[in-house]
C-alpha cells in the first residue's frame, strides 16, 4: 500500500506483542531494583545484558521512504519552522558520535558509530520560543515519543542517517532516525517525519501504555 507521497507501509502492527509489553510494564517485569543513580563507573546499566548483534524492534510496520519522498518538518513553538527534503538534510554540518544503546527489553549494544545532524544544530536553526519545554517526535509508521527539550538538546543526540559507515537500513529506521543515547532506545524514533516543539508535554505511544515518561537506564526508569 503506497500513499500519494510514494511511501509504502510494509508489514502489520504486532497487536499481541504490544499487549504483552504493556502487561510487562503493568507488572513491573525486568526491574532489578538495583538503580545505581550515582554510580556511573559501571558501563552496563542495571538489568541490562550485552549483545553484539543489533536486534530490530518496532510496532511491525516498517515504512519504505524513498529519498525523493522523504521530508522532515520541525515546527510548533519555534521562531522559524523548517521543512527539509533530503538534499537540505545532507547539506547540513555533519555530526558524528559513538554511543551505547540500551533497550528497555534488556539488551545493550556498545560503541555505535552514528553520523548525521546534531539536534543542537536543528534547534539553532528553528530557535525554540521562551515557553518551549517539550519535544514530541512523530514517525512515518505513526509512532510517537516525547522528551524534554533539554534531553533532546543533549550534546550526543542526533538525527542519524548512517551507522558504522553505512546508510541506516529501513529495518533500523532509515533514511533518518533519532538517537538519544542517554535514554532507553524507545525514546529514539525510527523513520522520523516531524519534530514538534511544545510548551506542553504529550506522552507518546509507549508512554501512554505504561512506560516511563523519562526513561533513564541508570535509574532503571523502565515503567511509570
Ligand atoms: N518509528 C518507530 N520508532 C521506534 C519504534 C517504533 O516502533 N517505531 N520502536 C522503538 C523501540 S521500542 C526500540 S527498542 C527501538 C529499536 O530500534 P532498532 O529496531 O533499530 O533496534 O526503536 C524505537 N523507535
Ligand atoms: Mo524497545
Amino acid at each position: 500500500m503506497a500513499d500519494d507521497d510514494g511511501i509504502e507501509m510494509r508489514g502489520e502492527i504486532k497487536e499481541k506483542l504490544i499487549r504483552r509489553k504493556q502487561e510487562w510494564a503493568r507488572d513491573g517485569r525486568l526491574l532489578t531494583g538495583n538503580q545505581k543513580m550515582e554510580d556511573r563507573t559501571e558501563r552496563l546499566p542495571p538489568g541490562q545484558r550485552l549483545t553484539r548483534d543489533w536486534p530490530v524492534l518496532d510496532l511491525g510496520i516498517q515504512p519504505d521512504v524513498p529519498l525523493d519522498s522523504w521530508k522532515l518538518v520541525v515546527d510548533g513553538l519555534v521562531e522559524k519552522p523548517l521543512e527539509w527534503r533530503w538534499r537540505d538534510f545532507i547539506e547540513q554540518p555533519v555530526f558524528e558520535d559513538i554511543s551505547d544503546i540500551h533497550c528497555v527489553t534488556t539488551w545493550s549494544r556498545y560503541d555505535n558509530h552514528w553520523e548525521g545532524v546534531s539536534t543542537a544544530h536543528v534547534l539553532e536553526l528553528v530557535r525554540p520560543k521562551a515557553d518551549a519545554r517539550h519535544v514530541i517526535m512523530h514517525s512515518y509508521d505513526g509512532y510517537t515519543t516525547n522528551v524534554t527539550l533539554e534531553a533532546f538538546a543533549a550534546p550526543d543526540a542526533l538525527l542519524a542517517h548512517r551507522w558504522e559507515g553505512q546508510p541506516i537500513s529501513r529495518q533500523h529506521g532509515g533514511p533518518v532516525r533519532l538517537v538519544i543515547p542517554q535514554y532507553y532506545f524507545w525514546k529514539s524514533p525510527k523513520w522520523i517525519k516531524r519534530i514538534e516543539i511544545s510548551a506542553r508535554d504529550k506522552p507518546g505511544f509507549w508512554e501512554v501504555r505504561g512506560y516511563n515518561n523519562e526513561g533513564d537506564p541508570w535509574k532503571e526508569e523502565r515503567y511509570s
